[in-house]
């Protein structure tokens, strides 16, 4: 199936942390990584902490949903991730945005993310790997679903 998953981070050294994230992705089980979108350097949405960057990628992987998202769980442990306040500051988060066209809400599964159609920060760089992508569960276009977004706090990062 082909799914999408977003990564953010803001704290350390970002970049490592999100490059340890996509290396760690590539080598799950029957998973392929097939291709990354650009980076961005994001504001923070939710309480004040650092600029995060964001980027999303797109895997073609054989594990089912939970599996998948109990695997990301993993990787975002082995990187030090410690879970404190909801939407604070964090070496690596992986969210599972899409998983196909499934629309599933299972315990702490929830796909398409429950959050994606309202974040520039995860529309942006998933518009740029599918253009004409369409929202599963809403029917809206991303594209559609990025219009009214500001999207001044999403910028490309210059490396
Ligand atoms: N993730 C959050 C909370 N806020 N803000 C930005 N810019 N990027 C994120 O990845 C992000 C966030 C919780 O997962
Ligand atoms: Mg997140
Ligand atoms: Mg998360």
């Amino acid at each position: 199936m082909r799914a999408y998953v977003g990564l953010g981070s803001n704290l350390g050294d970002r970049a490592a942390h999100l490059l340890l994230g996509l290396s760690a992705l590539s080598r799950l089980p029957q998973t392929q990584l097939l291709r990354i979108s650009p980076i961005y350097e994001t504001d923070p949405v939710g309480p004040p902490q650092p600029l995060y960057l964001n980027l999303v990628a797109e895997l073609e992987t054989g594990l089912a949903p939970k599996a998948l998202l109990s695997e990301m769980l993993r990787i975002e442990k082995a990187l030090g991730r410690e879970r404190r306040e909801r939407f604070g500051p964090r070496t690596l988060d992986l969210d599972l945005l899409l998983y196909g066209d499934l629309v599933l809400k299972e315990g702490d599964l929830e796909v398409p993310h429950p959050r994606l159609h309202g974040r520039a920060f995860v529309l942006v760089p998933l518009l740029d790997l599918v253009p004409e992508g369409r929202h599963p569960l809403l029917g809206q276009t991303f594209r559609e679903l990025l219009a009214p977004l500001d999207r001044s706090g999403v910028r490309p990062l210059v490396l």
